[in-house]
This record gives structure tokens, C-alpha cells and sequence, in this order.
């Protein structure tokens, strides 16, 4: 209740020069006083709260676009576990579906190598602003703080676009591989259901492999993902543009496009439920 006040009155007083500043991380309290928290971060800044007359500080996209935030692009966040001054920088979707979701991941022309191994996935790799995915770990914390909603948006070459929405989503930390977690498929979405036969099981790159199949299954179709044995989906495959017979090999949402089709474009991202 207070955070709702307080954020009230932030938003009443906020101009583009203040948000500017809070999503640049350059913020400084104007009264910060003691640090509320023990966190010994920059400025007091923990779990989107500084000082003792707490200021918001955003936590995810949905914070980002209820303090102005409201193009899409790259913000700076600081997540309840940050505990640098430069908090995380993501990427924000605010101009679909009511806005306020967080981009994990992104193909869009193949010109990042999705081929990585296991500390390049729980550390991230790509570009913001191209392609990239955000990092296992940083997702993990990221999805931790809230109830949090997944949206996987999907085109192909002939520029058809479809969408798939699921009411929960989270992963495990690493001691669990980065367990998925995932349900609650919209029946509303137009791309089929491509993610709810990986719930519950971990993580797997070339390099470590825990899936159930007993060969490799990230090594045999060229990528990295909550593989089962192996996939119904396989967004960071090979980027084999369109159809191909490499089969499943490429980034398949077999729901939608099937095993021999390679999508031009896939972006996942997560907000905090409602
Ligand atoms: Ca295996």
C-alpha cells in the first residue's frame, strides 16, 4: 500500500529529465538519509527502494513504463538482488499488449551465433538492441521477485506473425540447471503450444547436457534449451532461414510452423502479473 502511494506521488511529480535519470541509474536521492535495507549497494538502491523516505527505483519493465518509461528500448533496472550502481540493463517492450514486458531473448537475422555453451547462456551474449539472449541467471533472478506472465511473439518469412501467452513463468537458480517452470497456455494465442511439454525440466547446451533423451539432444539439433528428449520448440537453433531439412534443427515452434521451418523472427519476454 505505501509503495502504491509512494509510487502516486512519484508519478504526479515525475518529468522526462527524472525518469530520464532513474532509468539512466544516475538518480540521487534528494533526501536519502540511512540506508533502509542492509545492502551496501549504491545510493541504498535495493529492491526498487532507496533511502529513508523510500524513492522508487524500477525493477522491471512494468516499474520502467509506470514511471514514464514508454517506448521500447533499453533501460537500466535494479532487480531486489542488484547490488552495483549500474543495476541490469534490458530491453522493454511497452507497445504491445498493454506494455510493460522485458525481452529475453530475440532472433531476428542470424547474425548473432546462438551456438554457446553453458557459462555463455547463464551469463548472456548479443547485442540489446539485435539479437541476444539475456542470461540465464540473470533471468532466474528477474522472474524470482514476482508472479511473472511469459509472451513469445513468432514470425516467419512470408511476415505472418503469431503469439503465444502462458500465465506463469519462472526458472530454477543453477544448483537446478535452470529448471523451467512454465503453464497456464492462453487458449487465445494463435501460435499453438509449443512450451508446456518442456515444463519442468532443466536446461541443457552442448556442453552440459540434462536432458532425457540418451545422446545430446542441444548437440544433435544446434541449440540450447529446456530440452525433454528433445523439443517442441527450439528458439535459439540454427538460423536456417525458412524451410529447411535440417530437421529441427532450426528455430522451430513445431506448433505453429512445424520441424522443417526455420522462423525469421522470435522475441520472449516476461512481466509481472496483475
Ligand atoms: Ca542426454
Amino acid at each position: 500500500m505505501l509503495r502504491l502511494l509512494v509510487i502516486s506521488v512519484f508519478l504526479f511529480a515525475a518529468t522526462d529529465a527524472f525518469v530520464q535519470s532513474i532509468v539512466t541509474g544516475t538518480l540521487t536521492p534528494g533526501n536519502p538519509g540511512p540506508p533502509t535495507s542492509t545492502c551496501g549497494c549504491c545510493n541504498g538502491l535495493f529492491g526498487g527502494i532507496s533511502g529513508s523516505s523510500p524513492i522508487p527505483m524500477p525493477k522491471d519493465c512494468r516499474d520502467i513504463k509506470d514511471l514514464g518509461g514508454g517506448k521500447d528500448g533499453i533501460y537500466t533496472i535494479f532487480p531486489t538482488w542488484t547490488d552495483t550502481c549500474e543495476g541490469v540493463k534490458v530491453w522493454c517492450q511497452q507497445g504491445r499488449d498493454g506494455g510493460g514486458w522485458l525481452v529475453f531473448q530475440r532472433r531476428t537475422d542470424g547474425r548473432a551465433d546462438f551456438l554457446r555453451n553453458w557459462e555463455e547462456y547463464r551469463n548472456g551474449f548479443g547485442k540489446l538492441s539485435q539479437e541476444f539472449w539475456l542470461g540465464n541467471e540473470v533471468l532466474y533472478h528477474i522472474a524470482m521477485g514476482d508472479q511473472m506472465e511469459l509472451r513469445v511473439e513468432l514470425q516467419d518469412f512470408q511476415f505472418n506473425e503469431v503469439h503465444a501467452r502462458y500465465f506463469r513463468f519462472s526458472i530454477g537458480d543453477e544448483s537446478t540447471n535452470y529448471t523451467l517452470s512454465v503453464a497456464g497456455y492462453d487458449p487465445s494465442s494463435d501460435a499453438g503450444d509449443a512450451m508446456s511439454g518442456h515444463n519442468g525440466q532443466a536446461f541443457s547446451t552442448w556442453d552440459n547436457d540434462n536432458d532425457r533423451w540418451t545422446k545430446n539432444c542441444a548437440a544433435e539439433y544446434g541449440g540450447a534449451w529446456w530440452y525433454t528428449s528433445c523439443h517442441n520448440s527450439n528458439l535459439n537453433g540454427l538460423y536456417l532461414r525458412g524451410p529447411t531439412r535440417e530437421y529441427a534443427k532450426g528455430v522451430v515452434w513445431n506448433q505453429w510452423r512445424g520441424y522443417s521451418y526455420s522462423l525469421k523472427r522470435t522475441e520472449m519476454m516476461i512481466r509481472p502479473r496483475v
